[in-house]
């Protein structure tokens, strides 16, 4: 409550965009569950599609609880203003759709969200916008990627599921020097780690079903502009184009928000826990966690994040067959799609997430075929060592290989 932008993260997840309720007094923003907004009189209605009148007209364009959902993400974002949309994907989308055109190019990471890169190459491409992914863990090969007519540097960092960290900064000096706009799907970290507005980005997006709700139990996604003309223009897009969000959805995403540092702190300690475990146990090939020193980008990771975040993956020896049999045996982690909740969900990219992909783009993408992803949630780590223990020595039975 009160000016909140002088205040740490962890302060703002409590107090961004939440005020007690001016007819009330209600403490908790309330749920303004309404399709439309009376007008005194005729006059007024006027003003306020002019704009020359304060107050709210029709949901889609504008509701009180979706506002102060913007208001929290925008200030957590440090960006001119947010739209809150009814999926990650909807947000995506009206990134797309309001910065491309007809000829127009875009660069992007290759292990992007499956749906993030594959509306790209087919939906897109048959309104004649092309775009060229590259592994954007090197600046370079997006520098090389780009074209006159780029319009757009859209980078996931740490990306789903290969947990590759691109540098945002680098990535921003080439958008600019080339008159192009560099948007981050940030979800993978959630703005408690790491601020791609202070590295420069344009635009800002997460699908709010992960982290930023994080009780896997609702939908949503949400954009951040830097800039209040390229808000005003994204505004108009997602509003014409009707992807909004509802007013009882923002109410339960700013309710998860509220416990964002709460439940990232504890999430990210089992993350660092379970990472090194899984890297000393002879049972597993290989680990990806950006808080590793083995992960090929940890030094920038240390840098531009807060914290390395509670996704990782790896590979279980032997491949899928033994892979297969460990996710199917976890009886505590869940055998389940999405991230980012209070509960541990492990699955399997390569015939899941990522599974429309053909498999030639998958794999040059890193998503290989023995890739299992675990999004660490806040139960006992103890529990979930022992959850892990038990299901791989399940696939240890059924390993091609011998288990050392
Ligand atoms: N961006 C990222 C990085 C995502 O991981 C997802 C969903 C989206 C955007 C789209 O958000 P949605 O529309 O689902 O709210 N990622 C998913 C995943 O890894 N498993 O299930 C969904």
């Amino acid at each position: 409550m009160g000016d909140t932008k002088q205040h740490h993260p962890s302060t703002l997840v409590i107090h961004a965009g939440q005020h007690a309720d001016p007819h009330t007094g209600a403490v908790s923003v309330p749920i303004y569950q309404s399709s439309t907004f009376a007008f005194r009189s005729a006059d007024e209605g006027a003003g306020r599609f002019l704009g020359t009148e304060p107050g709210y007209i029709y949901t889609r364009l504008g509701n009180p609880t979706i506002a102060a959902l913007e208001t929290s993400v925008a200030e957590l974002e440090r960006g001119a203003g947010a739209l809150a949309a009814a999926t990650g994907m909807a947000a995506v989308q009206t990134v797309y759709f309001a910065l491309l055109g007809q000829g127009a190019h875009v660069v992007a990471t290759d292990a992007l969200y499956g749906p993030s890169r594959l509306v790209l190459e087919t939906e897109y491409r048959r309104y004649g916008v092309t775009a060229t992914f590259v592994d954007s863990t090197d600046p370079e090969n997006v520098a090389r990627a780009m074209r006159p007519e780029t319009r757009l540097v859209y980078v996931e960092s740490p990306a789903n599921p290969t947990m590759a960290v691109s540098d945002l900064a680098a990535c921003a000096t080439i958008a600019h020097d080339r008159g192009a706009l560099l948007c981050v799907d940030n979800t993978f970290a959630s703005p408690l780690l790491q601020r791609p507005r202070d590295l420069g980005a344009h635009v800002v997006l997460h699908s709010l079903t992960k982290f930023l709700n994080g009780h896997s139990d609702v939908v949503g996604g949400i954009v951040v502009a830097r800039d209040p003309e390229l808000f005003a223009r994204l505004r108009k897009v997602h509003r014409n184009m009707g992807g909004t969000m509802d007013p009882h959805q923002a109410w339960l995403v700013l309710r998860g928000i509220k416990s964002l540092a709460l439940r990232v702190d504890r999430a990210q300690a089992n993350a660092r826990k379970i990472a090194a475990w899984l890297e000393a146990d002879p049972r597993i090939a290989w680990v990806r966690y950006p808080g590793l020193a083995s992960h090929p980008q940890h030094e920038l990771a240390s840098r531009q994040m807060d914290g390395p975040g509670a996704v990782l993956s790896f590979g279980v020896r032997g491949g899928f067959a033994p892979a297969k049999t460990m996710i199917e045996s976890c009886r505590l982690a869940t055998l389940a799609v999405s991230l980012g909740g209070i509960e541990t969900l492990i699955e399997h990219p390569a015939s899941m997430t990522h599974s429309a992909l053909p498999r030639a783009e998958r794999e040059a993408a890193g998503i290989t075929d023995d890739l299992v992803r675990l999004a660490v949630g806040c139960e006992d780590e103890r529990d979930l060592l022992a959850d892990l223990d038990q299901a791989l020595a399940r696939a240890a039975e059924v390993a091609a290989v011998p288990v050392p």
